[in-house]
């Protein structure tokens, strides 16, 4: 799966996530979660739980909880499958006496009306995220027959465990309690965590449940939002599911992951996706990108946001929509202001006629860039004072007839 260059730093990241966080902090009041006496319930494995040294406030169902005003209570059993969900009775290290589904039912049966706002789950990648063929290949790496068979099996597994949790969910659910399940970025191999999505989405279909989908914001970001482990989102990650999943309370009517009362604090148009129309929707603009949903062109470079974050290089893609000097392009015809296109004649004779690698006169701005900061060579920095060969002019080379609007 190609990585979309995203580069954003993490201090632009963390600033812009304070930012939204406190913005949809002020809209929880508006959702009917009725006050500090409500719960969440999260379900899952461990996803929900937590794990791989991410302390407790910083995993997503605690700010989910926190952000959505409710007392979390999560059930999730780090490793746990479908199956383990619906049977297993983990009496160490936790002391149950009832499997995960069994659990969340008693609360369920035993709460007072309203008390349970939401209930999240998200089950079944550990089905066969961990499974080996006979000849002990590890088939989240590898298709192998063998491993697509077991892989087949695992699937239906899935399908039949996670029928039975959301029908027994669904019956014992208040008609207000919202039930989000969320599908799965793609771990390792796409065809698994593509089969076991749409499982998961007709079971949600069936069910009335709330998707929760996690890969549209997820999925291309993998280097920025998942931890070295591969598997676990990082800090950042961690607070995106959370973002996502408090989104996902509805409405959302224009589907673009953002819920119509976040719009309303943004005052983004609730009823269109891509508020700017720059082909990018709000709710990556929000909260994967760090765009502005006004401004088709965040950075101002001449190439708009989502013509940045698309894969098409030649097409002004695999840049980054916050950072203005990853598309190089001067002047236009006659040396006025940029064109569209990385061309020869205003662009990369410009900068021959700036060559200047001591800093000497005529150095010009306009023709000068910082190195890359990858992963590509186009993906350059702001000007660092010298027009000089490994920047500029390989620099501009490099996105040589790269056309943008
Ligand atoms: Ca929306
Ligand atoms: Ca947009
Ligand atoms: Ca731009
Ligand atoms: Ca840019």
């Amino acid at each position: 799966m190609p990585l979309v260059a995203v580069r954003w730093t993490t201090v632009l990241a963390a600033a812009f996530v304070a930012v939204f966080v406190t913005q949809v902090g002020t809209f929880t009041n508006t959702v009917g979660v009725a006050g500090p006496a409500t719960q969440v319930i999260v379900m899952g494995d461990s996803l929900a739980a937590g794990c791989c040294g991410i302390p407790y406030d910083e995993r997503w169902a605690t700010i989910f909880a926190e952000e959505t005003s409710n007392d979390l209570v999560n059930l999730g059993i780090g490793g746990t499958r479908s199956y383990g969900l619906v049977d297993q009775i983990f009496d160490w290290p936790s002391g149950r006496s009832q499997s995960q589904l069994d659990e969340a039912l008693s609360l369920l049966a035993e709460a007072t009306p309203g008390a349970v706002s939401v209930v999240t789950l998200g089950i079944g990648a550990n089905d066969w995220l961990w499974l080996r063929d006979p000849d002990g290949t590890f088939c989240a790496f590898t298709s192998t027959p063998a491993c697509d068979d077991l892989v087949a099996q695992a699937v239906a597994g899935i399908e039949v465990n996670l029928h039975i949790a959301l029908t027994e969910l669904t019956a014992a659910l208040e008609p207000d309690t919202h039930l989000l399940v969320m599908t799965y970025y793609d771990i390792w191999n796409q065809d698994s965590t593509s089969a076991m999505n749409n499982i998961i989405l007709s079971e949600i279909a069936e069910h009335g449940a709330i998707h929760v989908d996690v890969p549209k914001f997820l999925s291309g970001h993998e280097s920025e939002f998942i931890s070295d482990d591969t598997v676990h989102p990082s800090t950042e990650g961690q607070r995106l599911l959370a973002n996502i999943f408090v989104n996902a309370i509805p409405p959302d009517s224009d589907h673009d992951g953002l819920a119509d009362v976040v719009e309303a604090q943004l005052g983004s148009d609730p009823d269109m996706a891509d508020t700017d129309g720059d082909g990018l929707e709000d709710g990556l603009e929000i909260l994967v990108y760090g765009s502005d949903v006004f401004d088709p062109d965040t950075d101002g470079d001449g190439c708009s946001d989502g013509a940045e974050t698309s894969d098409n290089a030649s097409q002004g893609g695999l840049r980054d929509p916050l950072n203005p000097w990853d598309f190089y392009d001067v002047a236009g015809f006659g040396g006025g202001p940029p064109d569209g296109v990385v061309d020869l004649a205003n662009d990369l004779l410009g900068v021959i006629q700036h060559y200047s690698p001591t800093g000497a006169a005529p150095y010009d701005v306009r023709f000068d860039r910082g190195p890359s900061s990858g992963p590509n060579p186009w993906n350059m920095s702001a000007p660092d004072g010298v027009i000089d060969l490994p920047n500029d002019f390989l620099g501009i080379v490099l996105q040589f007839n790269h056309r943008c609007w």
